[in-house]
């Protein structure tokens, strides 16, 4: 949607403000960002650390928590305004997959399961073991079997609470719960929508198959609206508790709710669409941007999610398990290191060593959610018969080395589907960070590793905002500016 010509020259012409609310599996941030002359200046306002917690067998979000940093979060963003000035927008944006259920009163219906809950363990392995279902599902979603997929889980939830089907009648995604609290719109946008494994491939519906499938009551979702819908201003009760006059016109706008499509859309990309995108954090998220979806038996084995862009094309991407070994294996330790000196020195250390001999299998499914994470590599290496690691900085290295080969295998699976050759691997996120990371990549997929500093999420939210608001015409304008004044560092290929 856009406002009017006179509208977006006044924009153009001043500061524009806007917060975006990005809350990841480990951390939440909100940050303010700030458009004037075709630059965006970016201020991290508030910051908290995120956690599900374990209750009995089940692992659960605290959504209070979640509202109220992102409310702090806004407070200190209208505090860090320069005199006189508002903020104009706000979009939220978090992790993929999981949702709540409420009634049409919006209150919440059921316990909001983390995604790493066990409790989609059976259906997993049932879908697995059914290749005719899982062809099907595929064919319908472009989404493979994945432990935490939206459909899994409220199979789950059905099955184990048959009442809920009454008693829910919406699902919302999280960043669409949010937007519905800061609103008061309930929506499911698109991008996020895609990552349930329940929305149709090959339109911006639902797929109604894959929804009786699970047994999922199909009026708990809407058609979902594409990002960068206005969704209006704040709702009254969320303007009032937060009391500032900074607030007066904030309007919150609909950015993709998914996280990887907001870091995918921040990337400064060739536009000859030569470049593959690596979101390196918690999750390693290695793909491309498509105007068609990645099926077929070739794709499913592959395990490639053709989740959606905001605009409703195409992110066929592969998920590597990512950061998250070397964030397990931090609590083993008990030696997380407290700050950006102490992270170079583990992994100048690590890259001392000399490389492993054998590397990790990081699709092994019992990486997904060990109790320890020593332990869980531990055992893989003994059933292949491998000595394993015993320094901090050992696991470190074979952890990098690990997902630098993981991420090549995706490139090579895409060029082998798509004929296309790619010629850089653009990475952001914390990994981008991690040298021995970007090396390791580089070295195994045989091309150059570009690292931006950029807080890719953020800049993702903000540029939807902006687009939605008039302030700049498209995606490809934001990619050019924002190019234009970013530093960057290339790893070649040894
Ligand atoms: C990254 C991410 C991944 C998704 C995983 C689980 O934060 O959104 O894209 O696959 O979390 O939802």
């Amino acid at each position: 949607m856009r406002c009017g010509a006179k509208l977006a020259t006044e924009m153009r012409s001043s500061t524009l403000y806007s917060a975006a609310i990005d809350l990841g599996a480990t951390s939440g941030r909100v940050i303010l960002g700030a458009w004037s002359g075709n630059k965006l200046a970016l201020t991290e306002v508030h910051r908290f650390p995120n956690t599900f917690r374990t209750l009995g067998a089940h692992d659960y979000w605290e959504p209070g928590t979640l509202w109220e940093e992102a409310r702090r979060g806004l407070a200190e963003a209208a505090a860090a305004l320069p005199l006189g000035a508002r903020l104009a927008s706000v979009g939220v944006d978090t992790w993929g997959v999981d949702s709540v259920l409420l009634n049409d009163a919006g209150r919440l219906v059921f316990p909001v399961h983390a995604y790493r809950d066990a409790r989609t363990q059976a259906g997993l392995a049932q879908l697995g073991n059914t290749r005719a279902a899982l062809e099907r599902i595929y064919a319908a979603t472009g989404i493979p079997n994945v432990f935490y997929n939206t459909s899994l889980q409220l199979a789950e939830t059905v099955a184990s609470c048959p009442a809920v089907a009454d008693l829910a009648t919406r699902c919302l995604f999280l960043p669409d719960y949010f937007n519905y609290l800061l609103s008061g719109r309930m929506e499911n946008e698109i991008s996020i929508a895609s990552t349930s494994q329940l929305l149709d491939v090959h339109s911006t519906g639902w797929s109604r198959a894959t929804l009786d499938h699970f047994h999922i009551p199909p009026h708990w979702l809407t058609p979902p609206i594409l990002a960068g819908t206005r969704l209006g201003p704040l709702s009254g009760r969320t303007r009032a508790s937060l009391g500032a006059p900074q607030f007066d016109r904030t309007e919150v706008v609909a950015v993709p709710g998914h996280d990887t499509a907001c870091a995918y859309d921040a990337m400064p990309a060739a536009p000859d669409g030569s470049d593959l995108y690596l979101s390196s954090g918690t999750w390693s998220l290695v793909g491309f941007e498509s105007a068609t979806p990645l099926l077929g038996a070739g794709a499913l084995e592959a395990r490639i999610a053709n989740e959606r862009i905001g605009d409703g094309r195409y992110r066929p991407l592969k998920n590597v398990i990512g950061l998250w070994l070397l964030e397990g294996i931090m609590k083993d330790f008990s030696a997380r290191p407290a700050g950006n000196r102490e992270w170079s020195a583990l992994i100048a250390a690590a890259e001392k060593l000399p490389a492993p001999a054998a590397l990790l299998d990081v699709a092994d499914p019992a990486f997904a959610n060990p109790p320890s994470m020593r332990a869980a590599i531990d055992a893989q290496m003994k059933r292949r018969k491998l000595a394993g690691p015993k320094t901090l900085a050992a696991y470190t290295r074979l952890i990098c080395d690990s997902l630098g080969r993981g991420h090549a295998d995706a490139k090579a699976a895409f060029e082998r589907m798509t004929g296309r050759a790619f010629k850089r691997i653009l990475i952001v996120g914390g990994g981008s960070r991690n040298s021995l990371l970007c090396q390791a990549t580089a070295d195994a997929a045989g091309i150059p590793v570009v690292s931006f500093t950029l807080e890719g999420t953020a800049v993702g939210n903000i540029a939807c905002q902006l687009i939605a608001l008039g302030a700049v015409p498209d995606i490809a304008t934001f990619r050019n500016h924002l190019g234009a004044g970013l530093k960057q560092k290339t790893y070649e290929p040894k």
